[in-house]
Parts: structure tokens; sequence; C-alpha cells
């Protein structure tokens, strides 16, 4: 009989960590998470996966723990002794990464070294995945469509953070023989998208603001161009990195960009709202064409020190490659957004933070 694969997941309470879980425990993988310990329940995504551990068969295993804390990391490893790891956990929000630079650098940079050189130092035959990013090119309008050959030009500290676990990458793997893939991912969205995010903000507020449950939406750079594919076809994309012959970088993205206006008009629309901008800049506004309510307003405080303008991935290596496309088409996504957001706000169970921005 096979031996059972064994994985282990960083950031397996965050979005892709949730559904990177559900596909390795369909695949029959035993599966292990780091999670840290909060003042809060912080496993709400995979709560539907949990396994009562009295159960005879229990796949799915959770270790508290901190990718910044070094004897931590080093001793899970040792103890799991995984055939593949996923290192998704990062201080992931662009704009916090201004407010807390360095402990971006920590958590999004230092932290890949940190399991890199546990598995060099065990010597644990083991593949890794680094959660890299679209935020590595930067946007510059010039380089799109990005493919893995774009020159890198972070813009933020995250960025900067996530530049050095992609090379620390490349430079274990070349070191030390060391079966190590970045996957550069363009932004992936779900329903389990962080609430803060700019499309999950969004989708959240359309539904709150059907329900009379909120006056308006504020946001930043409505100009901002992004590449939004889904969530549940990306980590089947990391996946796949990890079962090929060889260690490589690829990038994951749909081939589309799209504003963040056009993502609000959309989102808008899946309640029946038609949206028309007047003014411009700061004063520009979103206003329900039938009522002349409105709807959006632009607020500077999300404005970032650096913006990333435009993102637009070529995914052609992926393809070619690994055999790997996007299924959800950028409507389908923005519909199961809303449509979620509906249903969680008319339960009326879903908190929301007066300072969630
Ligand atoms: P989320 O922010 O949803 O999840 C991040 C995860 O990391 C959470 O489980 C979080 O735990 C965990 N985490 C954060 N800091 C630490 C720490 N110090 N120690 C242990 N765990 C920690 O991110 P996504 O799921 O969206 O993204 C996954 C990865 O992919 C991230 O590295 C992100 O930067 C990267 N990425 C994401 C893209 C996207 O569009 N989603 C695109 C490209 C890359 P907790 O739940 O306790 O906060
Ligand atoms: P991003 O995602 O920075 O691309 O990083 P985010 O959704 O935060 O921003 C996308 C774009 O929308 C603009 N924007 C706003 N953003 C937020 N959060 N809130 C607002 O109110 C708002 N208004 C406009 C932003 O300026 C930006 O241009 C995500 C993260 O998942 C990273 O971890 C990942 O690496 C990249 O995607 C690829």
């Amino acid at each position: 009989m096979e031996k059972r694969k064994v994985a282990l997941i960083t950031g397996i309470t965050g979005q892709d960590g949730s559904y990177l879980a559900e596909l390795l425990l369909e695949k029959g993988y035993e599966v292990h998470g780091i999670i840290r310990r909060a003042s809060t329940f912080n496993t709400k995504r995979i709560d539907h996966l949990y396994q009562d551990p009295h159960e005879k068969d229990v796949r799915l295993f959770l270790h508290y723990g901190d990718i910044t804390d070094t004897s931590n990391v080093n001793r899970l490893i040792e103890k799991i002794r995984p055939d593949e790891i996923y290192n998704l956990a990062a201080q992931s929000h662009v704009k916090v990464s201004f407010d807390a630079p360095e402990y971006t650098a920590e958590a999004t940079g230092v932290s890949t070294l940190r399991i890199l050189d546990a598995i060099r130092e065990t010597g644990i035959k083991t593949k890794f995945y680094q959660a890299s990013t679209s935020e590595l090119f930067g946007g510059l309008p010039e380089t799109a469509p990005q493919n893995e050959k774009t020159p890198f030009y972070p813009k933020s500290p995250y960025g900067v953070a996530k530049l050095y676990s992609y090379w620390i990458t490349v430079n274990y793997r070349e070191s030390y023989d060391i079966f190590a893939c970045n996957g550069i991912l363009f932004n992936h969205e779900s329903p389990r998208r962080g609430e803060t995010f700019v499309t999950r903000k969004i989708t959240r507020a359309v539904a709150a603001i059907h329900l009379g449950k909120q006056d308006k939406l504020y946001l930043g750079n409505l100009d901002a161009k992004r590449d939004w594919g889904h969530a549940r076809d990306y980590v089947y994309g990391m996946w796949l990195m990890l079962q090929q012959d060889k260690p490589d970088d690829y990038v994951l993205a749909t081939g589309e960009t799209h504003t963040v206006r056009e993502f609000c008009e959309l989102a808008f629309a899946e309640l029946g709202y038609e949206i028309e901008w007047q003014g411009t800049g700061v004063d520009e506004k979103g206003i329900d064409k039938k009522t002349g309510r409105v709807l959006i307003e632009v607020d500077p405080r999300y404005f970032r020190p650096a913006e990333v303008e435009l993102l637009w991935g070529d995914y052609s290596k992926a393809k070619k490659e690994l055999g790997w496309k996007p299924k959800v088409s950028f409507k389908e996504l923005v519909k199961e957004m809303v449509q979620s957001d509906l249903e969680i706000l008319k339960n009326g169970d879903e908190y929301r933070s007066k300072f969630e921005n």
C-alpha cells in the first residue's frame, strides 16, 4: 500500500490555507496546520473540516505556533516530517505593511528563511511551496502583462519582504538542492477573502447597503487595476507545482485585468443597482442611477504611500507546463461573493467590526 502523503500548511486559517486544506484532505493527505493563539477564535474558515480527535482515521491536525518563532518552526518540521510544505502564512495586507513594516519584514520575509533553513538542518526530503505574489512586479504599466521574466520592482514593505522570500527560495533550491517552488500568484478572491481586502470590502458593503445595514461605501483608489481570479483555482495550481519532476517558479493569473471601479459596478449590479460616477479625484462619487442616492465615496485614508497601478498576468508557462488554467470567470467570482455576503448578512450572524477599513 502506498504511504499516505503528509502536508504542512502555514497560514491554514487564511483564505488560501482553508481551500488548500480542503483539496489535500480530498486527495487523501494527512494535513497539519500551524495556528496562532488569538484572544478570539480564528479557525472560522476551517471549522467545517474539523475532525473529532477521538474518532479513527483523523487526518487534520492543528499545532499552535508562529512562523516568527524559530524553535517552534524547527520542532514542528522535525516532528511532522512532511512530504510537502506550503508556506502561506504572512502579514498579507499591503496597506498594513506601511504601518507595520518591520513586523512584515519578519513574518512575510525572514520567516521563509526560517522554514527553508529548518528543511536544510533536518535534512528532511520535503517539497516546499512559497506564496510569492504579483506585488513583486510593482505594476508598472510598461511591463504588463507580467510573467516569470518580468523584472521585479516592489512598491510596499510587503512587496519587498516577499521579494526576499522569493530569492531565498530560489537560493536554497540552487544551493542545497531543495525542491522549492515560487508560485507568483496574482490576486485571488472568494467568499472567504479577508474583509479588509477591496473585493470583500465591496461585496460586504453591497449586501449591507441592500439590507439597510450600511449607509455607503468608502474606498481609496478606484482606478487601480487587478487581475482577479478565484482562490479555489489557485490552490490547485499550488499543488500542481509540487507534483512536477523538477522545481520551478510559475505565474498564476487569469490574463484579464479590471479596475476597482468595474468591480464596484458589477457587484452593485448583482443586486439591481446601476452605478453612475460623478465628480473627479477625491470628490468622485458612485451614485445609484435610479434614486440619486450616493452609494460610494472616496476617502483618501485608503490611499497608499505608493500604489501598484496595474497588475495583469500572463500565465502561459503554467498553462503549458502544469496544464493549469483558471475556471471561474470575473463575473462568476463577483456574483458568488455578493450572494455569499447577502446570505451571511441575512442570517444576521456575521460580526462586523466598527473599526474595519
Ligand atoms: P490571509 O491573510 O487570508 O491568511 C494569512 C494566514 O497567515 C492566516 O492563516 C494567518 O493567521 C497566518 N499568519 C499571519 N502571520 C502569521 C504568523 N506570524 N505566524 C503564523 N501564522 C501567521 O492570506 P491569503 O490566504 O489571502 O494568502 C495566502 C498567502 O499567499 C499569503 O502569504 C499572501 O501574502 C500570499 N498571496 C496572496 C494572494 C491573494 O490574492 N490572496 C496573492 C499572492 C500571494 P491568522 O488567521 O491567525 O491571522
Ligand atoms: P492588494 O489587495 O493590495 O492587491 O494585495 P487589496 O484588495 O487590498 O487592494 C487592491 C487594490 O484596491 C485598491 N483599493 C483599496 N484596497 C483596500 N484594501 N481597501 C480600500 O478601501 C481600497 N480602495 C481602493 C488598493 O489601493 C489596491 O490598488 C492583495 C493581497 O492579497 C496580497 O497579499 C497579495 O500579494 C496581492 O493581492 C497579490
